[in-house]
């Protein structure tokens, strides 16, 4: 199985390389911010907790997000792989993955890490709210999420990093040049 974290701060570009992997390379797509909005959209027990968190720019409680990744797991163990966006987001997560991908005898192939400056973060993410309403993307909760980021989320390259997993690639350009850079990463470690 080909394992991929795709990683980066919101707005680096994540969801839309997450496409394009998918595409080439036929995987199981696990996003957990698409896996919580469709709780919020279907008004559940979990997406009505989750929505003001989301809203706020904070993390959702490790529990809820690793409960909804085991169970992805363990409907898709038979495929080519998959490709985690956006998760792991803290160290805990990133161990609880560990565990969950052992049990099935499989491991993280590689993190591959978007790079972004902030002001382009900001401005991308304003143009998003702006294009498709996201709830979250307002200038104040973008900021919120940024810094989350750059706290809580950072800690997970140096987790990768000790398993010479971690890998940074520039996340500036054009959408299909930064998928070649990728996709070179991807052939490197496959
Ligand atoms: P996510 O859904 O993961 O949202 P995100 O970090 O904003 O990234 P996304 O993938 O959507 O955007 P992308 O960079 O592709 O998380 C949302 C929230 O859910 C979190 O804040 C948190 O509350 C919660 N959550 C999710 N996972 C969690 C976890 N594991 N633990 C706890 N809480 C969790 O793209 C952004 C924009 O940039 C798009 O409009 C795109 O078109 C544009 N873009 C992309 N590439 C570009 C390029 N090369 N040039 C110009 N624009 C580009």
């Amino acid at each position: 199985m080909l394992n991929l974290v795709l990683f980066g701060p919101p707005g680096s570009g994540k969801g839309t390389q997450a496409k394009k992997i998918i595409e080439k390379y036929n995987l199981v797509h696990i996003s957990t911010g698409d896996l919580l909005r469709s709780e919020v959209a279907g008004q559940t027990e979990l997406g009505l907790k989750a929505k003001s968190i989301m809203d706020k720019g904070e993390l959702v409680p490790d529990e809820i997000v690793i409960g909804m990744i085991k169970k992805k797991l363990d409907e898709n163990k038979e495929g080519n792989g998959f490709i985690f966006d956006g998760f792991p987001r803290t160290v805990d997560q990133a161990r609880a993955l560990r565990n969950a991908l052992t049990d099935i005898d499989e491991r993280v192939t590689v993190m591959i890490s978007l790079e972004v400056p902030r002001e382009e973060l900001v401005k991308r993410l304003e143009n998003r709210g702006k294009e498709e309403g996201r709830s979250d993307d307002n200038l104040e909760t973008i900021n919120k999420r940024i810094d989350v980021y750059e706290k809580q989320t950072i800690p997970v390259t140096y987790y990768y990093e000790k398993m010479h997993k971690h890998v940074p690639v520039d996340g500036m350009g054009k959408v299909d040049q930064i998928f070649k850079r990728i996709v070179k990463v991807i052939e490197k470690f496959k």
